[in-house]
């Protein structure tokens, strides 16, 4: 008689931090079809914060619920111990953090308390609870540590060199994870992920900014989109494809870091361009530095300006990963190109803008 295999996640329980964010949510997805029960951490916020995990939602009345939400922060020992000690959790994936290198310079010292502090509050309340032994930890690392360029295309080997508080905190991170795996023997692995985008992006990183822009200007609701360093290139992968890559790493015997990265790198402008394309629009560049202007190629009208406010103080010019070791030791490989990505980018802002005007028209 055949009997079917159990799922990989069955009676397994999963912890993410930063449930409610771009990552957190296609894993959350992706966890409950495997199988696990899934316990997201978010934060009181004064208004809903928790539309991408909307349609996971289960009312927690009804039995065998697999999805559940617990209020929380990075920044609060006592929450995350307490947290830890209710689910305890088979996996941990710390995904929270203040998450925009930009908005680092202007939060330095709360970006290093909930990115850099709050990894170790993490690890700690496992040490304090006796889970050290038995959960099993994932952190999200990031291409950011590598900032200035030392080596492309960059691996696990490459030195760190980073360029934001944002990534000084990250670093912190980094180094906490590999101490306490080798410290007190903990399954707790690092995924150096480079720049991984979808429509559920945050709206103010460059991909979304110019995707959203793309669509309100191709539908009349938007003059001008302005940006800052045109020049940065970076390595774009699709979220879906890497929180397939976090999972796995998670399940490997032994505790390791790993780069998951496409191996491609092309540049602001180029992605610019290419989503204009998407909807039929070709720019044309005119003009260099602070005074570079993206004009329409047909009307000559200007869609796109360079505004110094988005300039940073220290950037990171050129991210190019190698995942050599993923794909060998985890069979990970991306999925998405980077057409695809903005592809698919484009036409759900597509939708959305046509939804939020049809929203507008209904309230005149
Ligand atoms: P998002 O910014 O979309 O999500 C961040 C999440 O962290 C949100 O749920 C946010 O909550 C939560 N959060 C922020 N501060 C706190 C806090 N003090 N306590 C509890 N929760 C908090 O990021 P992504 O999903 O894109 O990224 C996930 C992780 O991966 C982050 O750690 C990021 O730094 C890292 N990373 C991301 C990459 C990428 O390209 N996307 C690449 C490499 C690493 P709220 O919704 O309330 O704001
Ligand atoms: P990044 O992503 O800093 O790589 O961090 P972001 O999309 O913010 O910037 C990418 C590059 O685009 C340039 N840029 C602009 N960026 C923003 N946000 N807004 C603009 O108007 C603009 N114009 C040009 C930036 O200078 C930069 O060079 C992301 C985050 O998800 C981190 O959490 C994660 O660790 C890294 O990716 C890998």
């Amino acid at each position: 008689m055949h009997v079917p295999e159990a799922p990989p996640g069955q009676g397994k329980r999963a912890l993410i931090t930063g449930v409610t964010g771009q990552d957190g949510a296609y894993l959350a997805e992706l966890l409950l079809q495997k199988g696990y029960e899934v316990h997201g951490v978010k934060r009181r916020a004064s208004s809903f914060n928790s539309a991408r995990i909307d349609h996971l939602y289960q009312d927690p009345h009804e039995p065998d619920v697999r999805f559940r939400l617990h209020y929380g922060d990075m920044t609060d020992s006592t929450n995350l111990i307490r947290l830890v000690q209710e689910v305890q959790p088979h996996e941990i994936y710390n995904l929270a953090a203040q998450s925009h290198v930009q908005v680092s310079f202007e939060t330095p010292e709360y970006t290093a308390n909930a990115d850099g502090l709050g990894t170790l509050r993490l690890l700690e309340a496992l040490r304090i609870l006796k889970l050290e032994g038995q959960t099993r930890f994932y952190q999200a690392s990031t291409s950011e540590l590598y900032g200035m360029v030392q080596a492309v295309p960059q691996c696990e080997t490459t030195p760190f060199y980073p360029r934001s508080p944002y990534a000084v905190a990250k670093l912190y991170a980094y180094w906490i994870t590999v101490n306490y795996r080798e410290a007190y023997g903990m399954h707790a692995s690092n995924g150096i992920l480079f720049n991984h985008e979808s429509p559920l992006r945050g709206e103010t990183f460059v991909t979304r900014k110019i995707t959203r822009a793309v669509a309100a200007i191709s539908l009349g609701f938007q003059e001008r989109l302005y940006l800052g360093n045109l020049d940065a290139r970076r390595d774009w992968g699709h979220a879906r494809d890497y929180v397939e890559g976090m999972w796995r790493i998670v399940q490997q015997d032994q505790p390791d870091d790993y780069v998951l990265a496409t191996g491609e790198s092309e540049s602001v402008r180029a992605f610019v361009e290419a989503a204009f394309a998407v909807v039929g629009m070709a720019i044309e560049w005119r003009g260099s530095g602070v005074e570079e202007r993206g004009l329409d190629a047909t009307t000559g009208r200007v869609l796109v300006e360079v505004d110094p406010r988005y300039f940073r103080p220290t950037e990171v010019d050129l991210l190019v990963g190698d995942a050599s070791k993923a794909r060998k030791r985890l069979g990970w490989e991306p999925s998405a190109t980077l057409p695809s990505l903005i592809a698919e980018m484009v036409a759900s802002d597509l939708d959305a803008v046509r939804q939020e005007a049809a929203r507008r028209d209904r309230f005149e």
